[in-house]
């Protein structure tokens, strides 16, 4: 079956006119896996984690891109640009290809995964560098947009916004109602805005009877949401999520606040230790940024929080195979033999 993607799927709540072209790379219709090892772990009565690594460019950011992509065609736009810490412009670069239009890419010189930067140089982006981190790229990005004919399409372009929050439709699809929280990594806080939006908007037609608790978490050295001020130098080894002055700052406060729940942080050596956790206990490899999530999860649990009656979803974001570099990094060594049966088996302890 060809995948119809989430123009087609969802366009009913999307902001389509029969001028919009509908097209797709395949986007959305994630899994939604529960996890026991995880469960047991977390002390959760059910724990799912929302698999957007699935998503044809590797992370969530696919959702968002098509929508802006296909708004950007519509109005007869030939070049988009966006900021990014990797995942937006591996994903703008890819839907862009895919429609014959040029991507333009900013990105804070030697901050994102080299996994990200391969896709955009594969897609044929045009890429700079800049000198700044991704708060100032972003500024500057903003600023050209503004004085020439080009289109954004990072988050604060709300087309992105409403592409991303079918991601909360197809956990209300596949779970038949809102789990009672939903843990989320928060870097520039579009998902946890576009995620409370689904959620509010299926409630209100009624494919939902409640709503979850919005569980975000930032990483504890690029945390301005939880300290209430900018971060001039936002420093974590999450990249994705490396952001001082987030674009949707206001919005992801009204979806903590209107959910009764709360934006929290995680150290780096937390995220990391989540990270292999859920890839030794689950299967799942995500990336640094989107073990987030279970980070945080974890960090309640072990202060006490009790999910034991409650249904919980954690979103892992981007998938492993963004920075793998730094798995092999830190990584144990491994066994290197000759190929040979009994050398084979005496190092194993199967001789
Ligand atoms: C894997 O690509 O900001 O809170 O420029 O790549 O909506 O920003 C990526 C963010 C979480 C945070 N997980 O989401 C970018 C960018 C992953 C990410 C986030 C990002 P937002």
């Amino acid at each position: 079956m060809v995948k119809s993607g989430v123009l087609t799927n969802y366009r009913d709540f999307l902001p389509l006119t029969t001028a919009t072209p509908l097209i797709s790379l395949g986007e959305g219709d994630t899994p939604l896996v529960r996890c026991p090892g995880l469960e047991q772990e977390t002390g959760c009565g059910e724990l799912y984690f929302k698999l957007e690594g699935c998503n044809p460019t590797g992370s969530f950011k696919d959702r968002g891109m098509v929508v802006a992509i296909a708004k950007a065609m519509e109005a007869g736009s030939k070049v988009v640009i966006c900021a990014s810490t990797g995942n937006t412009s591996a994903s703008s670069a890819a839907y862009a290809a895919h429609c014959g239009l040029t991507a333009v890419i900013m990105v804070p010189k030697g901050n994102i995964a080299p996994g990200k930067l391969a896709q955009a140089i594969a897609s044929g982006a045009k890429i700079v560098a800049l000198e700044g981190n991704f708060d100032q790229t972003l500024s500057l990005v903003r600023s050209l947009a503004e004085k020439h004919p080009v289109t954004l399409v990072n988050s604060v372009n709300p087309n992105r916004i409403e592409g991303q929050k079918t991601a909360a439709f197809e956990v209300v699809d596949a779970l038949g109602d809102a789990p009672d929280y939903l843990f989320i990594p928060v870097g520039n806080a579009g998902n946890i805005t576009a995620y409370w939006k689904g959620f509010k908007e299926y409630q209100q037609v009624g494919r939902a009877g409640g709503r979850p608790r919005m569980m975000g978490f930032q990483a504890e050295g690029a945390a301005p949401i939880v300290h209430g001020h900018t971060v001039e130098e936002p420093k974590t080894i999450a990249s994705a999520i490396r952001i001082g002055n987030p674009a949707s700052w206001q919005k992801a406060v009204m979806a903590r606040d209107e959910s009764g729940g709360m934006i929290g942080m995680v150290s780096d050596d937390e995220i990391v230790a989540a990270r292999r956790l859920m890839a030794t206990k689950g299967g799942i490899f995500g990336e640094l940024a989107s073990s987030v999530s279970l980070a945080g999860l974890i960090k309640l649990s072990r202060q006490g929080m009790d999910f034991s009656a409650k249904r919980v979803v954690c979103v892992v974001t981007g998938t492993g195979l963004k920075d793998s570099d730094l798995v092999l990094k830190n990584s144990e060594p491994f066994l290197e033999l000759p190929a040979d049966l009994a050398a084979v088996e005496k190092s194993l302890g199967w001789d």
